[in-house]
Parts: structure tokens; C-alpha cells; sequence
């Protein structure tokens, strides 16, 4: 299986984030997490680790706020020329707008930091574009090995003569993405996230047909609910931890199903505090019909390692072996599906997990 994934990840590192109670402390989404799933990936032996392919701007502003993008290309840079004595090894607002009328977007970068930035968990440094970007781009190199795959089978031969594809069912790859991507909105960053990596690549999926993403990650995929929330060409799906008691907090609600032409088209699954490997187990079979039912021509997977149950952030406890059976249900669709990394913070676990949720994907 193809693993696309970039070194340019390492130049976002922030030192800290702000957690619950204001306290300031080392940031949980570090660059040793991709060092750690690497060498479970090397180890396994079956996986192809390649770059990405430059695809530039175009699959991103499909998908997001162009002056949003504009803010994160230069807030760094315009925060440190501000004229202040603070400490500014990151940028991270202390203020928030209420919901409402979005009209005006502030001059001043503080101003526009609260605009584009959701919470104090995903700060910009010096780094977090470049890293960024080149983790969007891991995402669309995947799903164009699904579609290079896809053709292969529809044709009898490669789409991309220099690909040699096995003759399978259907085909996968996996994106190694850093930083992780469901919680940015059209217009925001949130919870270490800044590009949705795997929205843009359902979007750049769907000029070849319906595009289904579901979400495993223990937080909600709130970011991703917000970009195709009004829209029926993407069916998402997310299973997570109920927002009443977890991060994101505001969306992730069952209730939530869409709006317009998108009513219908978006289901949350909230599992309780504690959840185990057969009700995780349960509520997958649930969003797995529905995701059938949908036939659609391509998965994305936004991948979570943090369902784990020995995960510091997550308050579930779904096991190994359960990760296992969860990659072998979704991989029982039998669709080309692009497998994204989201979260997952046991760095001691995370290369086994990801392992045995990929295990399926192979044949
Ligand atoms: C990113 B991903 C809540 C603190 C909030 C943000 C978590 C972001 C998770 N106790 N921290 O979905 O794994
Ligand atoms: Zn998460």
C-alpha cells in the first residue's frame, strides 16, 4: 500500500497549547507521532512510503475561506513584525467572536486571529503553513491513487503508466497527514488542525464521482460537518465521543444532519464516556449501512488513533484488537477508500494501532 507523507511536517512544532483551565502545556500533536507511526509502517514491511505531489493551491481554496488562507500564509510573519514585546515563539488569540454576522473582518492581526482561530489549540508557527500544505497535498496524492487504481480496474490498465497497481477488489491508500485536519472549518483552524486534509481530498474526489468520509477519530469531525454540511455529492459520517461531554463541544450532535440540499447527507454517531469495543463496534455497523446505502464511488477514512483506550486524550476504551476488527469492517464496504490520519496520542501505541487498522486494507 502507497503511504504518502512529507518531512516538511516537522517544521510545525508548536511549544504548547493552552488546555482546559488555562493551563499552558506541551502540545499533545507532536512531530515524533509520524516518527513513531514510521517505523511501525517500516517494520510492517507491505507499505511504500512516497512524497507528495505538488498540487498547489487549487484543491484547498476549492474547499476553503481564500482569505482565511491568506491569514494562515501570513500570520506568523505579521505577528512577529508587530511592534510588541510579548513572547511570540506562537500566535494565538485570547479573544473569540460570538456566533452571528461575520461581516467584518478586522484589520489588525489579533482582530483576524480570533476570526480564523476557533480555540486555544491550534496556535501558528513559524512552520504551520509549509507543514500545512504539504499535508493537504498528501491527502489529494492518496485520493489520486484511488482513482489511478479505480480506472485500473474499470480498464485493464494503469491510468498513471508508471504506477504498477496489484490486481485487487478495490484499492487504498493512506495519508500520512501531520497536522491532522477534521476540525478546520471553511474558515478556521481548531484542535491542532489548520487544512482539512480530508475534505480536500473528498472534494478533488468527487469530479470522478460521490464521495462518502467517515469519521473515527474520538473528537467529532466538526470542521468537516461545517464544509459539506449543505452539500449531497459528499455523505459524511463521524463516530466520536458525544460533544455534550467532549471537544468540540458544538457540533457532533445526532440531531445534525444536514441543511438544503445536504439534509440527510450528514449523520453523527456521539458514543457515551467509556464506550467498549462492541458498542464502537455496534454504532460502525450503523454508519456502515448508511454509507452503503449511499453507494458511493469512493471512501475517505479520517483515521483517529485516539479511540484507543489507553490514549491520554480519549475516554473511551476501544482496545487493539478492536482497531483491528473496526479497519476490517470498513474495508468490508470493498471500496477504493483513502485512509487520512487524524489524531491519536499515545505515541507509544500509535504505529501498532495504525497497523492493525490498516491490516484489512491490503488484499
Ligand atoms: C484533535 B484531534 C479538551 C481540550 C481540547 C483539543 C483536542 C484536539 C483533538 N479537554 N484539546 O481530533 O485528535
Ligand atoms: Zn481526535
Amino acid at each position: 500500500m502507497k503511504v504518502f507523507h512529507s518531512p516538511n511536517h516537522a517544521e510545525h512544532a508548536p511549544p504548547f497549547e493552552i488546555f482546559d483551565g488555562g493551563e499552558k502545556i506541551t502540545n499533545f500533536e507532536t512531530p515524533e507521532r509520524m516518527e513513531r507511526i514510521l517505523t511501525a509502517l517500516r517494520a510492517d514491511g507491505r507499505y511504500e512510503i512516497v512524497p507528495p505531489e505538488d498540487f498547489g493551491l487549487d484543491p484547498i481554496r476549492a474547499v476553503h475561506d481564500p482569505a482565511y488562507l491568506d491569514f494562515l500564509r501570513t500570520a506568523f510573519d505579521e505577528w512577529l513584525a508587530e511592534p510588541t514585546d510579548y513572547e511570540r515563539t506562537a500566535l494565538l488569540p485570547a479573544t473569540f467572536p460570538l456566533p452571528g454576522p461575520r461581516g467584518h473582518v478586522p484589520r489588525s492581526l489579533l482582530g483576524r486571529a480570533g476570526y480564523y482561530m476557533s480555540d486555544l489549540s491550534a496556535p501558528i508557527v513559524a512552520g504551520t503553513y509549509p507543514a500545512a500544505l504539504a499535508s493537504a497535498h498528501c491527502a489529494v496524492s492518496g485520493a489520486k491513487e484511488l482513482v489511478n487504481g479505480k480506472w485500473f480496474l474499470e480498464n485493464g490498465k494503469t491510468g498513471d503508466s508508471n504506477s504498477q497497481l496489484p490486481v485487487t477488489t478495490h484499492h487504498s491508500a493512506f495519508a500520512l497527514c501531520r497536522p491532522p485536519g477534521h476540525h478546520a472549518g471553511r474558515a478556521n483552524c481548531a484542535g491542532y488542525c489548520y487544512l482539512n486534509n480530508a475534505a480536500i481530498a473528498a472534494h478533488w474526489l468527487t469530479q470522478f464521482g460521490p464521495v462518502a468520509v467517515l469519521d473515527i477519530d474520538y473528537h467529532a469531525g466538526n470542521g468537516t460537518q461545517d464544509i459539506f454540511y449543505e452539500r449531497a455529492d459528499v455523505l459524511t459520517a463521524s463516530i466520536h465521543a458525544d460533544p455534550d461531554f467532549e471537544y468540540p463541544y458544538y457540533a457532533g450532535y445526532a440531531d445534525q444532519t444536514g441543511s438544503g440540499p445536504g439534509l440527510g447527507f450528514h449523520q453523527n454517531y456521539p458514543l457515551p464516556f467509556g464506550a467498549d469495543d462492541s458498542a464502537y463496534l455496534q454504532t460502525l455497523e450503523k454508519a456502515l449501512e448508511r454509507i452503503a446505502a449511499y453507494q458511493p464511488d469512493f471512501l475517505v477514512v479520517s483515521a483517529g488513533m485516539d479511540i484507543y483506550g489507553e490514549d491520554p486524550l480519549g475516554k473511551i476504551r476501544v482496545t487493539r484488537a478492536g482497531i483491528r476488527q473496526i479497519g476490517t469492517a470498513i474495508s468490508g464496504l470493498k471500496l477504493p477508500t483513502l485512509v487520512v490520519m487524524e489524531g491519536g496520542y499515545n505515541n507509544e501505541a500509535l504505529g501498532l494501532n495504525i497497523c492493525a487498522f490498516l491490516d484489512a486494507f491490503h488484499q
